[in-house]
């Protein structure tokens, strides 16, 4: 969706007070988010939202023929219309609600790869995946003797496409990658890996894993051509426990259900049931009801912001951060060289200093970074690490914090030599 309001740069002062948990000591210091990549903070429409849906139209959804199930309804499904529009998606039956991505990427690897993939089939994955992106293909890949083939990343973070033409094939069944990566903030290309499973696997079906994609870029999944988009609302200022699948219609249309119960059935007899419509075919049970409220909320404060501005704000952090590593000397940083290529996502290591140590040594200065595998056990293995330090930014973080970020580090330099 066009953001034709949007300012070209950010108002942080203005932004950040939106945010309550930014304003807080830790260990006596005031606190430095960067761990946006794991979630990011709520701004106070989306807790207001939350709250107000709890203080007045709690009910259950789809069932009571009365006011309150009616409003509580008009939130559910008004949400989703609302993230639905965010991401592209002409008709807000094809948005099926999950818990988030790993949700939303298990109910494809379970319900389309179950019926779909058999011995001899390929899926193809890049190393750069989410572990999220990677388990569900390989526990489907066991039960169904497919085979998991790799895109390699190169020294720089990015997708090695050369070999993209030997890894297509008529036995490619699924092609399911991240748009943008978690563990090295790279903005994939995957517009030219469309194109080429276009062209050389044009049965496969494409998933895209959206987590990192959709608090920064302009997600349009009808131009990008792919049949599944997977989402989580927490890294885009909305709750935890709430996210998304889009689907193509057909594809939705050709799934059987991932799990049964109640919400998704449209007649139950003594031996069978017949399902009900998509989306609701995918969603048993009570859902997030909550939720779906609070991403409605997060969708109109981040349409206010504008995705471009903040992806651009994001680049200006990591360019800064990135110097200001480089100056210290002693520390690598992983991902793209080139910054259009990266997200806010800065993963270093330092020759001294352990990222465990790191991150608690930054901790007692009140700085929340993220140290460890990241979920992508194949990216460590790829550049022989245990681990990476990882700061991650958002719309509300500024320069003062990189200083305050870099300055701690000199701490842990202090310590470990
Ligand atoms: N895919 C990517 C690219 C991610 O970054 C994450 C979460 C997921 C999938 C899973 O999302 P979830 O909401 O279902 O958990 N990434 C991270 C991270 O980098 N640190 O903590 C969670």
């Amino acid at each position: 969706m066009a953001e034709t309001t949007a300012p070209t740069r950010l108002d942080i002062e203005a932004l950040r007070s939106d945010f309550p948990a930014l304003h807080q000591e830790v260990h006596g210091k005031s606190l430095v988010y960067l761990d946006n990549a794991a979630t990011t903070q709520k701004p106070r429409a989306v807790i207001d939202a939350v709250d107000a849906y709890y203080d007045h139209d709690n009910a259950n959804v789809h069932r009571g023929m009365h006011e309150l199930s009616r409003r509580a309804t008009d939130g559910y499904e008004g949400g989703r219309a609302k993230v639905a529009a965010w991401i592209g998606a002409s008709d807000p039956t094809e948005l099926v609600w999950t818990k988030g991505t790993t949700d939303a990427i298990n109910l494809v690897a379970f319900a389309w790869g179950m019926d779909h993939l058999s011995e001899g089939d390929e899926i193809l994955l890049s190393i750069l995946e989410h572990h999220s992106n990677l388990v569900p293909w390989q526990m489907v890949a066991r039960r169904t003797g497919a085979k998991i083939r790799y895109i390699e990343i190169d020294d720089d973070g990015e997708w090695v496409l050369e070999d993209l033409p030997k890894l297509l094939s008529a036995r490619t069944k699924i092609v399911a990658l991240n748009h943008v990566s978690n563990a090295l903030g790279t903005i994939n290309p995957v517009e030219t890996v469309v194109a080429g499973v276009r062209v050389r696997a044009p049965q496969a079906v494409v998933l895209l894993d959206g987590a990192q994609a959709t608090p920064i870029l302009d997600v349009d999944v009808q131009a990008l051509g792919v049949d599944f988009y997977a989402f989580s609302g927490h890294k885009m200022a909305g709750p935890t426990g709430i996210g998304g699948l889009w689907g193509r219609k057909e594809r939705l249309e050709e799934m059987e259900p991932y799990q049964g119960g109640g919400e998704m059935i449209s007649l139950v007899e003594r031996d069978y049931s017949t399902w009900a419509d998509v989306p609701h075919k995918f969603e048993a049970g009570t859902p997030n009801i909550a939720g779906a409220v609070g991403m409605g909320a997060a969708v109109d404060y981040l349409q206010r912001v504008g995705r471009r501005a903040i992806l651009e704000h994001e680049q200006e952090l990591s360019a800064y951060t990135i110097e200001r590593l480089r100056e210290m000397g002693g520390v690598r940083v992983w991902g793209p060289r080139v910054m259009e290529r990266r997200s806010g996502v800065v993963s270093f290591s330092m020759e001294t200093a352990h990222p465990h140590d790191i991150s608690t040594i930054l901790d007692t200065e009140g700085v929340a970074i993220r140290a460890g595998h990241h979920c992508a056990q194949l990216v460590m293995k790829r550049y022989d690490v245990p681990a990476t330090a990882r700061a991650s930014f958002y719309l509300y973080n500024t320069r003062d914090e990189v200083d305050r970020l870099i300055d701690a580090l000199g701490t842990v330099r202090s310590f470990f030599g």
